[in-house]
């Protein structure tokens, strides 16, 4: 798989990409992140890539020529002429979630384009395939939303994490049933005074195995109830005749 970060910081981009498992990934040539700076396609002699707002107001505005510029030659680099999903980072996006990083892992090669100071000229969002947002806050720019959007798509992509199983059992895949994950332990057996829970030490599976459903779906309640959507929740009140 090939992504391309159009970002004026593309240093940013580089120091993420080469440790852990992403690292592996790209080392081993089974994914290429590269970058490209809109800068590169700056005319003026300051090379400016950025302009004040038409109609007053305070900041600055990304200029739409070297932002497609960037965008076109990003996507010449990685996939010549075949096809490429141009997507836009900022927090007026649909809201990042497994789902989206799923689906965005079937595509072979993906432009991320990331902003700088107020934003980006509203035509910009004419060339682009979607805008996407990790959340309600705002960074100062779109580049480690960027890389949050690698990171989730790269460790789906088939043999980049070790056990196919992390990926499969880890909460929101669909095993999980869109749960969080159960508590897990490792030794020592105590720890400051907090023991392992005491089923996890028997050895019996089936026991294990429903006390971890269970505690999935006590900690999904109590932290995120946004997620349970369980028949037996939403069932009505019996009506008497
Ligand atoms: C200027 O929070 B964000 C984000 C913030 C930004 C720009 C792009 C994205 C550009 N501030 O996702």
């Amino acid at each position: 798989m090939r992504y391309q970060v159009v970002t004026l910081f593309p240093e940013l981009i580089e120091a993420a990409i080469g440790v852990g498992l992403l690292g592996k990934a790209v080392a081993a040539g089974r994914v290429s992140v590269t970058s490209m700076s809109p800068r590169r396609f700056a005319t003026n002699k300051h090379l400016s890539v950025d302009d004040t707002p038409y109609g007053g107001g305070s900041g600055m505005v990304m200029r739409p020529d070297c932002v497609l510029a960037g965008m076109e030659s990003a996507e010449r680099a990685i996939a010549g002429e075949q096809p490429v999903r141009r997507v836009l980072l900022t927090p007026q996006g649909a809201r990042f979630d497994q789902a989206a990083a799923r689906r965005l892992s079937a595509h072979e090669s993906l432009v991320l384009v990331c902003g700088r100071y107020e934003g980006f000229d509203e035509r910009v969002r004419y060339f682009v395939d979607e805008e996407i947002s990790l959340g309600d806050f705002v960074l100062t720019g779109g580049e480690v939303a960027a890389m949050c959007v690698v990171e989730a798509v790269v460790r789906l992509l088939p043999g980049v994490l070790g056990n196919a199983e992390s990926v499969s059992e880890e909460s929101f895949s669909p095993v999980c049933k869109g749960l969080l994950e159960y508590p897990q332990y490792t030794r020592p057996p105590t720890f400051r005074g907090h023991e392992v829970p005491k089923i996890l030490l028997s050895g019996d599976h089936a026991k294990v195995d429903a006390w971890r459903a269970e505690q999935s779906r006590a900690r999904t309640l109590e932290r995120r109830p946004d997620l349970v959507t369980e028949p037996e929740t939403a069932s009505k009140p019996k009506r008497s005749t």
